[in-house]
């Protein structure tokens, strides 16, 4: 009974190899602000240029003070952005505002720039209902806590554009972690099969919580998965604004031409704790690896190559500071004004009826929030 000892050895592992290096990563602006990539130049005006740097600043002192208001017991639920500002923004920035954004709990930023009033984005921290009042209209979603599971709506929603004819993108956003979810393999297959418009982003800052990207995959990238399902894919420096939004454009062109999904991984880093339930990233982050990351700023890398076109300045800089703050300040007092949630609309709201035990506690609510 000798095993056969002639047999040829198929080669499991060739498919492997250098599998990465076709996942080369985009950069169009390197660390100083200089062009390294004159081909994939987004073709912006000076005005868009502008506008996308004004909106990176705003989100970062949205961050800022979201964090002080969070610490002051006045936000409730956050999950800090800075650092992820190209990928949010720059990404967002590629949109039209007839398409569907499915964000995660960190993407935030993004929805408020497609229209949710920044008091609203308050609420919803809060927990509020009225925090997500109207998003039908804004073609938003409510920000997804579980991870991953907006990326198999993300197919659907994407689908139902198809088959309206319209020329519009479901775009979602997951992290790295995300990635590592069946979900993710499951929107990103049925989209491939039914060739919907959808773009999916992982933002891949390189840490679920405090667990690294290294020991969530056996891959290399997280953008080489979509090779497996057959969509284009990317891997793109998520800390430069022209490469995110070069990216997202070609991307949304392709969708709403018909030729279906993209993957993006976006390269990023969080430069605070997860959220601010508690976290403390320096139980799993060395500060080396933030001072790496921080020399990539993604403001401070698109503020010098506006500045070398004289597109930017700091008096430009300071009046969207002032402004983001006053806009803030006139955020918070509007969500305080805002009537406090009775547990009767909790239940209201997430039923269109209410199941017989709940018609009872409703009724005794009711009674209560009367007196
Ligand atoms: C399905 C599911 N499992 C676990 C959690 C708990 N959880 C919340 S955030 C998180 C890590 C997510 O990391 P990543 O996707 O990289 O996103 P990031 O927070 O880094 O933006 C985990 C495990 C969850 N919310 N949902
Ligand atoms: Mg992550």
């Amino acid at each position: 009974m000798g095993a056969k000892t002639n047999k040829e050895q198929v080669d499991v592992k060739k498919t492997l190899e250098n599998i990465e290096a076709q996942f080369e990563m985009l950069q169009v602006l390197n660390e100083k602000g200089e062009v390294v990539n004159e081909a994939a130049l987004p073709d912006l005006t000076n005005e868009q240029l502008q506008e996308l740097m004004k909106r990176m600043v705003y989100t970062r002192i949205l961050d800022q003070r979201s964090i002080s208001l969070n610490r002051q017991g006045r936000l409730g639920f956050y999950a800090p952005t800075a650092g992820q500002e190209a990928s949010q923004i720059a990404s967002h920035f590629a949109l039209e505002k007839e398409d569907f954004i499915l964000p995660g709990y960190r993407d935030v930023p993004q929805i408020v720039w497609h229209g949710l009033p920044l008091y609203q984005a308050f609420l919803w921290s809060r927990g509020h209902f009225a925090g997500l009042k109207g998003t039908e209209e804004l073609n938003v979603l409510p920000p997804q806590i579980i991870i991953g599971a907006q990326y198999v709506q993300t197919a659907g929603v994407a689908l139902g554009l198809k088959k309206r004819g319209k020329k519009a993108v479901a775009i979602t956003y997951t992290g790295d972690g995300g990635s590592s979810q069946g979900d993710f393999y499951e929107g990103i297959n049925f989209a491939g099969a039914f060739n919907a418009p959808a773009i999916f982003v992982v933002q891949n800052n390189q840490f679920a919580i405090s667990t690294p990207r290294e020991k969530q995959t056996a891959a290399k990238t997280i953008a080489q998965k979509g090779v497996a399902v057959g969509i284009p894919s990317i891997l793109v420096d998520g800390m430069d604004a022209l490469a995110v939004y070069s990216a997202v454009h070609d991307a949304r062109e392709r969708a709403i031409n018909g030729e279906g999904p993209t993957l993006i991984e976006t390269m990023c880093y969080r430069y605070g704790p997860h959220t601010m339930a508690g976290d403390d990233p320096t139980r799993y982050r060395t500060s080396d690896l933030d001072t790496e990351w921080e020399k990539k700023d993604p403001l401070v890398r698109f503020r010098s190559y506006l500045e070398k076109q004289e597109l930017w300045n700091e008096e430009m800089e300071n009046e969207v500071i002032e402004k983001a703050k006053e806009d803030i300040k006139v955020a918070i007092k509007k969500a305080d004004d805002t009537p406090k949630q009775k547990v009767t609309d909790l239940m209201s709201i997430m039923y269109e009826e209410l199941p017989y035990n709940l018609k009872e506690q409703y009724e005794i609510y009711r009674e209560k929030e009367s007196k």
